[in-house]
């Protein structure tokens, strides 16, 4: 899913609207609003959007549902005025979803909302309209591959016999001339989001980049469109990586856990954990598209609006730190919060308001100023020391006593010339030190592919031999708890067994790795740790020291390898 793709042009202009935008609105909406998650009195689990495959229902009966598909409620302005006072600056909207229902006025499918329902209306229209006259972006969703309305496409295999079926006829038949429609009913467009490739050809997946790219050359693609084609990476969902990425990039994420209106998902995630995605995705060079599922009559549910009003008010004050910055100099994740930058001035966003004082490792340049975001006259006292024989930078700033925002608060701190940091990982001031996979030395065995992947993880973590270091600074000595952090692989079991060797300056320990423990993704509601205990280890004085761990040997069924984040210290009492 998030393959990199290969055309990423960063520097091109046609980016320069996206990365400003930092934040953009995906709609999910379609004739699966009808049943918003029941089928025939039976509550149909997984998102709302699948209720076709899951529960599963035959095409002729799903297919009545566009008769029933009336949204008299639906306003294009108030959607767009809501992603407005929401501060986003683009809208992704699915113009056809895995169910193969046109939300726009099709000539190569009757199977849409202009002919198939009492609606009549083409919404795509109505919101193209509203986007152009409040001066938002707009992009489309499509999904090239499935349609499980198609006999020939992918997906269906519950009224089509998938021996029968001929991808490049649904190819040829719907998908191109689709794209091709909503590349030229719209007016501009900024984006089309493709998704779930599943069997389509690399020459398919070229022939679908080359069209948006002849049709509007300044539309980007993303990446699932399949086979490294597309303009930028789209994360997998609800995913976010562990460290900055050059390259650019976004997350599809919820609000709650379905992307197609579910009438019983009421797993609404708090305004805090929406705003910490928000600025750790932008800390880390990302965009944030966050997701709402209209109602079948067109509106969005209280709870979305709620919360996209609450991110509003919330970038109102602080957007300076959002828009069109770049990401953090520090290239790991910041215990603490998320780093933004702009010429001349770094945000820090700091997650807790510290008693009275907060301290920041490793930042090399010097600070003149720094203030509150949301108050600039609130004074900030600064502090930076260079601790000789580590050459350990710390920054010290003294800060009011109450926090200017109950869950992000901006610290701004001026700074002359290029943001510099110490490349090291650093032990934190509450002496955990987090030794992750994107600061390490990766060294592949002979004919290995272990490497860092997108994600911040290392993968294929297969041969003996492969081996990870750190040459890290650690100010507090002491006895610490060393343990790997993985994950588990995309829809599969995380399998232990793999010997490893571990060596702390020069003395190693080797042990067989086992799930100990589990840890919640403290950034993301949506991911989390698989912890194995590596043992003890000593550090008897403050200083520059090595850590390298390197795999031994592979349980005979483990095919993926552990996709390892990193190793973290902690000290022990
Ligand atoms: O299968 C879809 C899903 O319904 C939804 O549209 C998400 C959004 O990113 N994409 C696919 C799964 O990754």
């Amino acid at each position: 899913m998030s393959a990199e793709p290969r055309t990423s042009q960063p520097n091109s202009d046609r980016f320069a609207w996206w990365r400003e935008a930092r934040f953009g609105l995906f709609i999910h909406w379609g004739l699966y609003a009808l049943p918003a998650g029941i089928w025939q009195g039976r509550e149909i689990a997984g998102i709302g959007e699948w209720i076709m495959r899951r529960a599963p229902i035959p095409v002729r009966e799903y297919e009545q549902l566009a008769g029933r598909f009336n949204p008299v409620e639906f306003n294009a302005e108030s959607w767009v005025q809501l992603a407005k006072e929401a501060g986003m600056r683009y809208i992704v909207i699915t113009s056809k979803h895995h169910d193969g229902f046109a939300l726009f006025d099709s000539k190569a499918s009757d199977y849409d909302i202009v002919d198939a329902t009492p609606f009549r209306r083409d919404p795509i229209a109505e919101l193209a309209a509203a986007c152009r006259k409040h001066g938002l972006r707009l992009g489309f969703y499509y999904s090239q591959a499935q349609d499980w309305h198609d006999p020939d496409a992918d997906g269906n295999d519950w009224d089509y016999d998938v021996a029968q079926k001929d991808f490049a006829r649904y190819f040829e038949r719907k998908c191109v001339p689709q794209v091709r429609e909503i590349l030229t009913q719209y007016g501009p467009i900024g984006l089309i989001w493709f998704d779930t490739p599943r069997t389509i050809t690399p020459e398919q997946s070229e022939t679908l980049t080359q069209l948006v790219h002849t049709l509007q050359p300044d539309c980007l693609v993303n990446s699932r469109v399949g086979h490294g084609a597309g303009d930028y990476a789209s994360q997998g969902d609800n995913r976010i990586p562990f460290c900055v990425k050059r390259e650019p990039w976004e997350t599809p994420a919820t609000l709650n856990d379905t992307w197609g209106f579910k009438q019983n998902d009421h797993n609404w995630k708090p305004v805090g954990t929406l705003l910490r995605l928000l600025v750790d995705i932008a800390g880390k060079g990302g965009n944030y598209l966050l997701n709402v599922g209209p109602t079948a009559l067109g509106t969005i549910p209280g709870p979305s609006i709620e919360r996209l009003r609450a991110i509003g008010r919330w970038l109102k004050t602080n957007g300076e730190a959002i828009y069109g910055t770049q990401p953090s100099p520090f290239l790991a994740e910041q215990p603490w919060g998320a780093v933004t930058q702009r010429p001349g001035k770094l945000y820090l966003q700091l997650f807790a308001w510290p008693k009275s004082e907060f301290v920041l490792r490793g930042l090399q340049s010097r600070v003149g100023r720094a203030y509150l975001l949301a108050d600039p006259t609130q004074k900030v006292g600064v502090t930076q020391s260079q601790a000789g024989l580590l050459d350990l930078t710390e920054l010290r700033l003294t800060l009011p006593a109450s926090a200017p925002d109950p869950d992000v608060s901006v610290i701004v701190l001026e700074i002359a010339g290029e943001p510099a940091v110490d490349p090291a990982p650093i032990q934190q001031p509450d002496g955990v030190l987090m030794l992750e996979t994107c600061l390490a030395d990766v060294t592949p065995a002979a004919g290995s592919d272990f490497r860092l992947n997108s994600d911040g993880h290392v993968e294929n973590w297969t041969t003996p031999g492969d081996a990870l270091s750190w040459s890290c600074k650690v100010a507090t000595p002491g006895r610490f708890a060393v343990e790997l952090w993985s994950s588990a692989p995309r829809g599969a079991a995380w399998t232990g067994g793999q010997t490893l060797t571990w060596t702390l300056d020069g003395a190693a320990q080797t042990m067989v790795v086992q799930q100990d423990d589990k840890a919640p993704y403290a950034r993301s509601p949506h991911q989390s740790f698989l912890i194995s205990r590596l043992g003890e280890a000593t550090i008897a004085q403050a200083g520059q020291h090595t850590f390298s761990v390197r795999l031994d040997g592979v349980a005979a069924d483990d095919a993926t390898g552990l996709l390892a984040r990193g190793v973290r210290l902690t000290p022990l009492a």
